[in-house]
């Protein structure tokens, strides 16, 4: 067994800085239709809030993949076989994971990618005490810039990229096509991706999936303003923006924004910006597709959709693809 150091450092760190965070902001901010980059949603805090949506009744995304998972791991450890890498972005809590890991037959490494870097050294290191046999290489990145992998020690069969929780749905169609892209490079000829995948579905369920009565989403989405007064010294009014998502059918996503209740103007690096009443900045996109349009994408990146699995409402998509 290794040597369990409670200081590790992740492998790689390409955590955006200070500089490119105000950098980012300041460019959303000064676009027409103000925005906000999604991934910085997922501080400390954010990334605590995240974890409470996934347990929300009316959040059906966490629970039913999960059903899915439970169903259909062993086949899916048969499909993927023996010996591999495992990569995943974005492992949050690294949760899911595991469960995949304990079916899977002997893998040889594990590569988490995640921004919230505390959280991804803290889990690096449980799994290091739960899966001795596997080498845990954490990479702490903004997962949609580029960055280099570790290369681990063993040699694998096979590259695995473990993508659920239908994180896909925050890209938009380019980049999406990007990404996947980017991925079928990382499998290289003869890898694969397990990657969930969230479906369309009747409005109802996903309007209460996206403004919850515990008011969970309003408060990940308004935490990002808090993070943003408190990391880059800014003065937004937290009483002053009111959490707003809908589906956008024309664009097949669900929208989160943060609506000024008012006109008001804020402060960020000795610039001033101006919020009308009813000006929204826009936070976050999940696009929902249907099995085809995930097939053509998938296909336009280099991917064959080897087998899908569904819930009995066929809410939800757990997809098995391989590169061609
Ligand atoms: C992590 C992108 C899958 O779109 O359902 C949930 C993010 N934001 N509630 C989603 C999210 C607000 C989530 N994804």
């Amino acid at each position: 067994m290794r040597d369990k150091d409670t200081s590790r450092k992740p492998s790689y760190d390409f955590k955006p800085g200070h500089d490119s965070f105000l950098a980012e902001v300041l460019i959303g901010l000064r676009k027409p239709q103000k925005e906000l980059p999604t991934k910085y949603l997922y501080d400390e805090h954010g990334s605590r809030l995240f974890e409470r949506i996934c347990e929300l009744r009316e959040y059906y995304i966490t629970r039913t993949e999960a059903s899915i998972m439970q169903a259909h791991i062993e086949e899916m450890a048969e499909l993927i076989g023996p010996r591999v890498l495992v990569i995943e972005h974005g492992c949050g809590n690294c949760q899911k994971v595991r469960f995949l890991m304990d079916y899977l037959h002997d893998p040889v490494a594990f590569i988490p990618v995640d921004i919230s870097q505390e959280q991804l050294l803290r889990v690096a290191r449980e799994l290091d005490s739960v899966y001795p046999r596997l080498q845990v290489l954490p990479v702490c990145a903004d997962y949609t810039s580029s960055f280099e992998l570790p290369v681990p020690k063993q040699e694998s069969k096979r590259t695995v990229v473990y993508f659920p929780g239908s994180t896909i749905s925050n890209f938009d169609p380019i980049p999406a096509k990007h990404f996947l892209e980017h991925i079928a490079s990382l499998c290289g000829s003869g890898g694969a991706l397990l990657i969930g995948v969230d479906l369309k579905k009747d409005l109802a369920v996903l309007h209460d999936a996206y403004n919850d009565s515990e008011g969970l989403t309003a408060a990940f989405n308004l935490n990002l303003l808090q993070r943003i007064n408190r990391e880059l010294d800014c003065d937004f009014q937290l009483d002053g923006f009111e959490h707003y998502a809908f589906y956008n059918p024309r664009e097949s996503r669900v929208e989160l924004h943060l609506v000024s209740n008012r006109d008001q103007v804020v402060h960020l690096d000795g610039k001033t910006i101006s919020f009308a009443k009813g000006e929204s900045i826009w936070t976050e996109n999940s696009y929902k597709y249907n099995l085809d349009e995930f097939q053509q994408l998938a296909a336009a990146a280099g991917f064959r959709v080897e087998r899908v699995w569904l819930d009995e409402r066929q809410w939800f998509s757990v997809q098995y693809l391989t590169t061609r």
